[in-house]
């Protein structure tokens, strides 16, 4: 499932990184020998009832699209919503989901999303990140603006969880459906400084053209987004009554937390690629595909890596699964063979153009996380954030430690 439109447009780039795994796998007589692995993808559109209605035929309509067996495993969906409602009737079907783009913390319960797995990491794994800078600069009375989506509200309501336990207020909660404007009056009128903003990116539209219009923007604010927008997200300008200058102004200086998605590493991974060596070729498979657009504005383009190594995770599971199950005795109702797949999906250990692809016992996926700042309309890396270890490495000579690093505008395509 690839949504080429909606809240967020992830299939557009996700899709031709699969498509270059799938070619891959195919050519190598190693994994899945004697087979083809053939891809059938849909558009969901990025909504949860179109996402549903494509389940169903699959399951049910042998002459949907070209599929006319039961479908293996499903690949995606990319957003959220459509995840929560796909992953949770999978399951029903014994149908395995491996998803490349959802972030929701609320998908990490395995009672409801028992075959559901992931190779984007949840974004509760932003919140210790956050934290740990609210602390450094002695922030202690924050609010969070908040989409009514799943996604939003259960990472806030984790937000709020890891605040109280270290000391930070969260002094307002804001909720808003899709407009923003009484929202941000609020937070203007409890005087709030430091916002953490939990939304799609069409809505951080509204929300800074409402806050440049309000006047709650400046370098008396402090807002802290997800960093995954797409680049110069703040520049389309098509459904907003702002100009491209007053959102210019509107965001500067704001952070963002980001999952690192593309490693660093020159290691070559498991298809013999280097990181650099998979964008390099992405980026120009994207700039024939999309040639009025920069690829940084792909949707999905920053989460492609995710889609290449969950296509490679599918395939190399199917393939352990071939030595004790016949792939040709698959149907939804083969409890034996799912769980011979779920134990081979749990196996997963590779190293893929995104860092080490492995599930913990919730199907997820854990990675460092990238501080950035908007700094005159460009993004620049400030810092990485290590969870587990609980420390920061400074990225530039920002750092209250003075730390010499680089400097570089946050897309694939500038760095390589
Ligand atoms: N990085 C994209 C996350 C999108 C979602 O969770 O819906």
């Amino acid at each position: 499932m690839f949504p080429q439109a909606g809240e967020w447009a992830g299939g557009e780039a996700a899709f031709p990184a699969a498509i270059k795994a799938l070619d891959q796998i195919n050519q190598r007589e190693d994994i899945l020998p004697g087979y083809y692995l053939n891809l059938s993808a849909y558009d969901t559109r990025c909504s949860a009832g179109l996402g549903t209605t494509i389940l169903y035929e699959l399951l049910y309509n042998k002459t949907f699209g070209n599929v006319n067996s039961s479908i293996l495993m499903l690949l995606g969906p990319a957003c959220s919503p459509v995840s929560t409602a796909v992953g949770e009737a999978a399951k029903m079907w014994n149908l395995i989901v491996l998803s490349y783009g959802s972030s929701s913390p609320a998908l990490s319960n395995r009672a409801r999303f028992h075959t559901f797995f992931r190779t984007h990491p949840p974004a509760t794994l932003h919140n210790p990140t956050r934290i740990k800078f609210f602390e450094l600069f002695g922030w202690k009375r924050i609010a969070i603006l908040i989409q009514t989506e799943e996604v939003w509200q259960s990472t806030a309501e984790n937000l709020e969880v890891l605040a109280r336990k270290h000391n930070v207020h969260i002094a307002v909660r804001q909720l808003f459906d899709n407009d923003p404007s009484h929202a941000i009056s609020n937070l203007q009128k409890d005087d709030i400084r430091i916002i953490v903003g939990l939304f799609y990116e069409e809505k951080a539209r509204k929300v800074f053209c409402k806050a440049y219009q309000q006047k709650y923007f400046g370098e008396s604010y402090v807002w802290w987004l997800v960093g995954w927008y797409a680049d110069n997200w703040f520049l389309k300008i098509d459904d907003i009554d702002c100009t491209a200058d007053e959102m210019s102004r509107a965001v500067e200086g704001h952070f963002t937390t980001e999952i690192q998605m593309l490693t660093d590493s020159t290691t070559r991974t498991i298809s013999g690629l280097t990181a650099r060596e998979f964008i390099t070729d992405l980026n120009s498979t994207l700039k024939q595909l999309f040639p009025n657009k920069p690829v940084e504005s792909v949707g999905g383009y920053v989460e492609s890596p995710l889609a290449y190594d969950a296509t490679w995770a599918l395939a190399l599971a199917l393939n352990r699964s071939l030595g004790r199950a016949n792939l040709e005795e698959w149907s939804y109702g083969n409890v034996n063979m799912k769980e011979i797949m779920m134990d081979d999906m749990k196996k997963t250990d590779f190293f893929g153009v995104s860092g080490a692809v492995k599930f913990d016992e919730l199907g997820n996926r854990m990675s460092k996380i990238v501080v950035e700042q908007l700094r005159n309309g460009y993004y620049h890396r400030l810092a990485r954030f290590d969870a587990e270890k609980g420390s920061i490495e400074w990225l530039n000579n920002e750092g209250p430690d003075g730390s010499r690093c680089w400097n570089y505008k946050h897309n694939y395509s500038s760095s390589y």
